[in-house]
């Protein structure tokens, strides 16, 4: 079983173009407080290299590509965001690193909870403690 779910969305195409609706409740399974988006990255940069205490999040790439490399402490991996039509639904105790952006990325990022860097762990060695805090 994966980490995070990668989650398909339905597009809706015609000859003008596509469209992907998200709703509440039917295709992002939290509330959502926040919205943000990433983009312009810095060539060769990566991203992230910390986890949330408590936060859902879903993240698409709407252009460009990215990959995520999730880790729950026990075990790593590589997820591809690579169409507007993939959402990487992050929820729990998830490291996770932001790599490979391509130039044209454009990350979009909806959230269940306000900003909040007390939500945050930056430091991967108490990451791996709060990690075998919980499966104790
Ligand atoms: C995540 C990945 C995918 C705010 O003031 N409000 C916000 O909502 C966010 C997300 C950030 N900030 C501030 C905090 C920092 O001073 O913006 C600055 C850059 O944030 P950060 O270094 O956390 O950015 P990333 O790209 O490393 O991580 C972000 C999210 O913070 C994080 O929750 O999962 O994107």
């Amino acid at each position: 079983m994966s980490i995070c779910k990668l989650i398909d969305f339905k597009t809706l195409k015609d000859e003008r173009g596509s469209l992907i609706a998200l709703e509440q409740g039917q295709d992002i399974p939290f509330e959502i407080k926040r919205f943000y988006y990433i983009f312009n990255i810095s060539k060769g940069f990566e991203r992230g290299f910390h986890a949330h205490s408590n936060l859902k999040q879903m993240a698409i790439a709407v252009s460009g590509k990215c990959m995520f490399l999730i880790d729950n402490g026990i075990k790593k991996e590589e997820m591809y965001l690579d169409n507007p039509n993939k959402g990487l639904f992050i929820d729990g105790l998830i490291w996770r690193e932001i790599k490979e952006f391509t130039e044209d990325c454009v990350l979009v990022v909806l959230a269940n909870d306000h900003y909040k860097e007390k939500d945050y762990i930056r430091d991967y060695k108490e990451f791996i403690k709060k990690v075998n805090l919980y499966n104790n």
